[in-house]
């Protein structure tokens, strides 16, 4: 299956994309420039069904109970112990589930909660801790997390937090000769570490700093970000394609697997689209049209009739590595559909199906000839409903409502515990082994995307709204 795909930026799209018309690529044009509108108005009918609303709120408050009781104010909780997990390093706590909660709480109508939350991020979070943190993870869960919240809330305290946190997290990409920014930043001092950069890292982004710029006119953290893309961007190779890992100072690739929708690539097209639906650059567009036309090209292989994505040898386009693919790849069905490839996103989704089908929940990866775990556990990913979430929103088709509730009950069946949700150690296990960690993301994602698909809740703008690669919604709250 070789599935054709039109590199032209300017083609129709489809009447169900989440694409708006506005131009723009200079900072200052992106900040003044109104958020893009949508193709053709909302195109999703909505048929809420309030029971399995019921039971995602109930399974939401379930994980969210674990979590307080046992782990409040500290990053993540290990819900089968009791205890609690730092997630940047350990003895540094920064509240993460709580940020990471704040919008789907508010989504969910728990308005006590979100104002406790917000309570105690004005009391306890600090950004300035003597501690080097993970820039990408910093960017989209933290400075993400405290932007819906302010989206959210109209809470002042928090896009003030969200923009000290930026502040320290910029020395990342201040001081990088290339403009990549380098994995880890000391939030305290500035210095930084970790040249070798996987794709994602350098790209995920300008959704959170372009909506900082828009937020506060300060267009430092969305120029950042561009320059960022820029570097990587300006070294695809003779045949337009990215490797996995650049190095931040000297601008070589330290690999030559171009690897997409797999990390280390993963959410890296995602922002090129998001930031071109969130801010109306027209060089992002530009450059996911290009970008996803060469993946279509390159890397789409059938395999036992179901379509996959492979890696190639970015400078050849020829097959490297081994047929795998990460559960982490799933989020690719739902962007392809955003970008208009529905065809090609229908197809990845029922790969996907047919993968849940095969196990009690989802591996971790698969070897994706024989649909074999290769990686066997399960770290309670969102990637597969996100899809779902986003298929149903492009499309209005009820068959990814379906499997997007298939999914929310295999984990229910099998990773619920009484603190509420853990991962699991080995989904091809009878009897499937559990871990112990509720990871912070599932508070943002999981059940977001099954709430909304279920809710029909008037807190959510379902033809503006935008989602960011953790689930923040970055734009398309409602304050009621
Ligand atoms: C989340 O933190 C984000 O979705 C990120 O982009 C990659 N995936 C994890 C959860 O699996």
């Amino acid at each position: 299956m070789r599935p054709k795909h039109s590199a032209d930026p300017a083609r129709p799209l489809s009447r169900r994309s989440l694409l708006g018309s506005v131009t723009g690529t200079a900072a200052g044009a992106v900040l003044l420039s109104a958020a893009p509108a949508l193709a053709a108005g909302p195109a999703v009918p909505l048929s809420p069904d309030a029971d399995v609303a019921a039971q995602v709120l109930e399974e939401y408050l379930h994980g969210w109970r674990g979590y307080c009781d046992r782990a409040w104010g500290y990053d993540e909780v290990l819900p089968v112990s009791g205890g609690h997990h730092d997630f940047f390093a350990p003895g540094h706590s920064f509240g993460l589930s709580i940020v990471e909660a704040l919008d789907t709480l508010f989504l969910l109508g728990q308005d006590q909660e979100v104002t406790r939350c917000c309570d105690w991020i004005d009391a306890n979070l600090d950004p300035a801790q003597d501690v080097y943190t993970h820039v990408f993870e910093a960017v989209i869960r933290i400075v993400g997390g405290l932007l819906a919240g302010f989206e959210a809330t109209g809470r002042s305290s928090l896009l003030a937090r969200a923009r000290e946190f930026a502040d320290r997290l910029l020395p990342a990409f201040t001081k990088s000769p290339t403009g990549v920014p380098y994995t880890l930043v000391n939030l305290r001092t500035g210095a930084v570490q970790g040249s070798a950069v996987p794709l994602a890292e350098a790209g995920t982004n300008v959704m959170e700093f372009g909506l900082l710029s828009r937020l506060t006119g300060d267009s430092r953290y969305y120029d950042a970000s561009i320059r960022a893309y820029r570097a990587v961007l300006d070294r695809r190779s003779s045949i337009g394609l990215l490797a996995g890992s650049i190095d931040a100072e000297s601008g070589r690739w330290l690999d030559s697997d171009c690897g997409t929708p797999n990390p280390p690539a993963d959410s890296f097209n995602e922002y090129l689209w998001g930031g071109w639906a969130l801010l109306g650059d027209r060089q992002l567009l530009d450059w996911y049209r290009t970008l996803t036309a060469l993946t279509l090209h390159h890397q789409s292989v059938e395999a036992s009739g179901r379509l996959w994505f492979r890696t190639v040898d970015f400078r050849t386009g020829e097959p490297s590595g081994p047929q795998e693919q990460s559960e982490l790849a799933s989020f690719y069905a739902g962007l392809l559909a955003k970008g208009g490839d529905l065809q090609q996103a229908a197809a990845y989704y029922r790969s996907w199906t047919d993968a849940l089908d095969a196990y009690p929940v989802l591996p971790e990866t698969l070897d994706f000839a024989t649909l074999r775990a290769v990686e066997r556990g399960n770290q309670l990913r969102p990637e597969y409903p996100n899809s779902s979430f986003d298929l149903w929103r492009a499309t209005g088709d009820d068959y990814y409502r379906q499997t997007g509730y298939r999914w929310f009950t295999a984990m229910r069946d099998n990773q619920r515990v009484p603190g509420g949700y853990t991962v699991a150690g080995d989904v091809t296990e009878r009897g499937m082994r559990l871990g112990d960690l509720t990871p912070a993301y599932w508070f943002a994602e999981n059940l977001k995307y099954l709430w909304l698909m279920f809710s029909d809740t008037p807190r959510f703008d379902y033809a503006n709204g935008l989602l960011s690669t953790e689930g923040k919604v970055l734009r398309g709250l409602r304050r009621i």
